[in-house]
């Protein structure tokens, strides 16, 4: 017995010695140590020994599983602080290296723009509102007095999703939908995304910005629409800037205009911005058509109110001297981060 169990103690530390990595030396304990390994076996053996040799055995029993278990011991202790120290060596940071620049992005033409549009209009007391951009045509044309057979309706400038939803042609839906809510007065914009069948070019794309205004109020009338015009173009263009109101047509305002502010290159003289006229169109407006409040629930006999719309790209084209309307589609960070 004896000579076997010094036997099992100089294999055990012979392997693991041999062992390099923590599972060999993970497998020498299960050969000797584990339920069917070398020493249980010897264990089992115990009963053949005489009675009055146990105690003998059994110590030198002991002291084998002992010496086994403080060699794994020793040994894995070692193997781990080896390979934390090999790990050290080769996953070696340099700090010193320059770090990776983060690359910024910058708000867009179009953002800042409307956020400069929003500020002036919030200044004076209005709500910024938005809505759906797929709308149904009853919101997109027929409550703003545009009939089924009404030209904007053609097919050739309005994505159609069925007979009745469109995709918005202008924001004026929105406006509608709350003056249907019935809270009176009303002051809001109404910024977003709306789209028309156009092709691309310097000055047009089937997807565009507007922001769009409404006023209703009792004794609102066309002098509250000059006056707020006017102070929004010289909050916008500066303080020189001159407004000139053209009659136009619009089916949902009546009387309409379009405006039209001197050039802030020039300050009207004419130059190569204006095309020599000294002004520059920016918007369209007018009263709301009486027709339109009746459409949307409101008394046209009791409220009034005016109404304007802008568009969005054409005031970032204008602002920052942008030629070409495509560019702020194109998101490139050299243009973007010029403005
Ligand atoms: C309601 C009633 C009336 C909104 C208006 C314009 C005039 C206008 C254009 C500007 C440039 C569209 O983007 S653009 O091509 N818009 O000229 N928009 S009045 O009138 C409304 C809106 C809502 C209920």
């Amino acid at each position: 017995m004896k000579e076997r169990l010094e036997q099992i103690k100089a294999d055990a530390l012979a392997q693991i010695q041999a062992a390099d990595i923590p599972s060999k030396l993970n497998d020498v304990r299960i050969k000797f140590l584990g339920k069917k390994g070398e020493m249980t076996a010897v264990l089992k053996g115990m009963k053949d020994v005489a009675p009055e040799d146990r105690p003998v055995v059994g110590q030198l029993v002991n002291e084998t599983r002992t010496a086994i278990e403080t060699a794994l011991e020793e040994s894995k202790t070692t193997m781990e602080k080896r390979i934390r120290e090999e790990k050290l060596r080769t996953e070696v940071i340099d700090v010193t290296l320059p770090s990776k620049k983060a690359v910024l992005g910058h708000r867009h033409p179009n953002t800042i723009a409307l956020e400069e549009v929003e500020r002036i209009f919030v200044g004076m007391g209005y709500e910024v509102v938005e809505g759906p951009e797929v709308e149904y045509d009853l919101y997109n044309f027929e409550k703003l007095n545009i009939p089924a057979d009404h030209p904007a309706k053609d097919e050739q400038d309005t994505f159609y999703i069925n007979k009745n939803i469109v995709l918005r042609t202008q924001t004026s839906p929105v406006q509608a939908r709350v003056m249907e809510q019935g809270k009176l007065p009303i002051r809001m914009i109404a910024p977003g995304r709306v789209f028309r069948s156009d092709e691309v070019d310097a000055t047009h794309s089937p997807s565009f910005h507007q922001i769009e205004g409404l006023v209703i109020d009792k004794n609102i009338s066309f002098a509250d629409l000059k006056g707020t015009l006017e102070v929004f173009a010289k909050e916008l263009f500066g303080p020189e800037t001159k407004t000139k109101f053209r009659p136009h047509h619009f089916p949902f305002t009546e009387p309409s205009a379009e405006v039209d502010v001197t050039c802030f290159k020039c300050g009207g003289k004419g130059c190569r911005f204006c095309k020599g006229s000294g002004w520059i169109e920016i918007l369209g407006c007018g009263m709301v058509h009486p027709h339109v409040l009746e459409m949307c629930g409101i008394d046209p006999q009791e409220y009034t109110g005016f109404a304007f719309g802008v568009g969005l790209e054409r005031i970032a084209l204008l602002k920052y001297e942008i030629d070409d309307m495509r560019l702020l589609y194109e998101n490139d960070i050299r243009f973007l981060k010029q403005f």
